[in-house]
């Protein structure tokens, strides 16, 4: 029985594929930590959904920024952009069943000294206030309530946490913390315009892991999003986005050993934008 994390798969459904098998996953006695972004960009977000979801308990997944986007998208709330690949699952027979599934996934996933979200947890959080947090923005999005959340969803503001921010502003500001944050301040406020890697930091801002203070630095944390940074594994920041989708390698990380598998993309490489 072991526990891999596989970073942002992003439709590439084959590459997936060929990973799974590459480490010899069984889903009766192996479990598999999936860091978000499932879908769009890619060629095959559909089977990459079917397959996730078929693979019941054996595999956890937290949401990602393009996973929220497709569940808006659905709803009616926004349009696809041009490089959106999100067709062929708004049109699939099991369409409902496989949204239904996506908006009850969880935001932030704690086990033992480990927690997995899709971008980052702000300083000034602790384990007990990530989990917390998600779980608020879990409960709107399982509830009759989705539809609006959903149409409220969108926005870069507020930029900085409050504990006494409440109704959709708080719930925002939690979605873009683990879904879309790359630089922020000591104090949590985010910046949402650089996307390039550590180098880039805005006057000011610093990645959300490099924070002096922050109060996750005890736990290891699995996480992707930002490809940039390519496959990042400091001793407790697992940064597994390494680009599959980009042209770059979709990875896995056996944990607690931290060994390593990648598979190349079969897409075309291109540098930016991400
Ligand atoms: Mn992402």
């Amino acid at each position: 029985m072991a526990l891999y994390a596989i970073g942002d798969i992003q439709g590439c459904h084959a590459e997936f594929c060929e990973l799974l098998s590459l480490i010899g996953f069984s889903p009766a006695c192996d479990r598999l930590w999936l860091v978000g972004d499932l879908v769009n960009r890619g060629p095959d977000s559909l089977a990459v959904l079917r397959e996730v979801k078929a693979l019941g308990p054996a595999a956890t997944t937290v949401l990602g920024n393009h996973d929220l986007h497709l569940l808006t998208v659905a709803a009616g709330h926004r349009r696809a952009h041009r490089s959106d690949t999100l067709a062929p699952i708004l049109e699939a027979p099991d369409r409902d069943e496989l949204l239904h599934w996506l908006a009850r996934r969880p935001l932030a996933v704690a086990e033992d000294d480990l927690l997995m979200v899709h971008a980052g947890v702000l300083p000034q959080w602790s384990v007990d206030d990530v989990l917390a947090r998600a779980r608020e923005v879990e409960e709107v999005l399982a509830s009759d309530g989705a539809e609006d959340f959903l149409q409220a969803l969108y926005g870069d503001r507020p930029e900085a946490w409050r504990d006494d921010l409440d109704g959709y502003d708080r719930l925002r500001i939690i979605v873009n913390v683990f879904t879309r944050m790359r630089f922020c301040t000591p104090e949590g406020r985010m910046d949402f315009r650089e996307k390039r890697g550590a180098a880039f930091a805005p006057a000011g801002f610093a990645p959300w892991f490099a924070h002096d203070q922050r109060r996750t630095a005890g736990t290891r944390i699995v996480c992707g999003h930002w490809s940039t940074l390519a496959l990042m594994l400091a001793p407790n920041v697992l940064m597994l986005d390494s680009g599959c989708v980009w042209g770059g390698a979709l990875t896995a990380l056996r944990l607690p050993d931290g060994r390593v598998w990648q598979v190349g993309s079969r897409a075309p490489v291109i540098p930016e934008p991400r």
